[in-house]
């Protein structure tokens, strides 16, 4: 198409299509059935499998982009690897994996990314890039999660001090990586709730990957973890760039949540 083809659209149009478009966005999933929090590797696979399986799911991203750790692969080099049975997810959304030995691949990082973000959209997860989790809202007795508390990441950038919004959720999924934050946040603020975060041990992939899936699970009524929070919440090491643990994690919160949910 030539460019003096291309259509002419009012400034103040754009203006409007964005603003009412974001707005029915926002007032449909200011109540769902998951707030998946952390656009990383665990909460991508998470955000597919829950949605997936009918919920209506959000995953908050503070950052502009997706992938959380992937992308900076093993000490920038543009590569992770991933083990068996991780491999079979990367192969439903159709990443290219190279065998190195038996049951272990590389995949490359932008890849991985596109492609279990793209995977999670087309199950019908609503990514939104640009926001901060900055608390949980309760309910009690007995303590139960029932929400998050939302900022945009710019606000709390400039440090202006503007009121944050709410939505409510039946489970929340903490996908934050090493530290652990929504939990750390609900530790903090919610003693009765009991939650100790002592923060992950040295290296030992093997070890680290195995029992990061183990320990996948609920924290409290309504607050689930998964990926590296795992590790911090249990006290378990860390891996370096193995991602298979990762996604299984992200795979298996996202099972026992729809079983939860679908009990209630
Ligand atoms: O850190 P991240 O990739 O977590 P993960 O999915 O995977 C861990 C691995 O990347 C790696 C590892 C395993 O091999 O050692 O570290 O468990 O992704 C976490 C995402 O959460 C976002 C953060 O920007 C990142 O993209 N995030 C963290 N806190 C918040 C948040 C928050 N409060 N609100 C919104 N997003």
């Amino acid at each position: 198409m030539s460019v003096d083809r291309i259509r002419k659209v009012e400034d103040t149009a754009i203006t409007r299509a964005i603003i009412q478009k974001a707005s029915e966005d926002w007032i449909k999933l200011s109540e769902c059935d998951v707030v998946v929090v952390g656009a990383g590797p665990a909460g991508l696979t998470a955000a597919r499998y829950l949605a997936q399986s009918g919920l209506s799911t959000v995953l908050f991203e503070r950052k502009l982009a997706f992938g959380g750790g992937v992308g900076g692969g093993g000490m920038l080099f543009h590569k992770v690897v991933i083990q068996f049975p991780a491999d079979e997810i990367l192969r439903e959304v159709g990443c290219r994996l190279e065998s190195v030995e038996e049951g272990t691949y590389v995949v490359d990082t932008a890849e991985l990314i596109a492609k279990m973000a793209s995977s999670a959209i087309d199950a019908g997860a609503k990514i939104i890039l640009g926001v901060n989790v900055d608390d949980v809202m309760y309910r009690s007795p007995p303590p139960k999660i029932t929400g998050v508390v939302v900022q945009w990441t710019a606000v709390m950038m400039a440090g202006l001090h503007v009121d944050p919004l709410t939505v409510k959720a039946s489970a929340v999924v903490d996908c934050t990586g090493h530290d652990a934050e929504i939990l750390s946040i609900a530790s903090r603020k919610l003693p009765e709730l009991n939650i100790t975060i002592p923060g992950e041990k040295s290296m030992w992939a093997s070890e680290a990957e195995e029992l990061t899936v183990k320990n996948t699970g609920e924290v409290c009524q309504g607050l689930y973890v998964a990926g590296m929070a795992v590790a911090a919440l249990h006290q378990t090491p860390r891996m370096g760039p193995i991602f298979g643990g990762m996604l299984l994690s992200g795979r298996k919160i996202a099972k026992l949540i729809a079983e939860n949910l679908r009990r209630k």
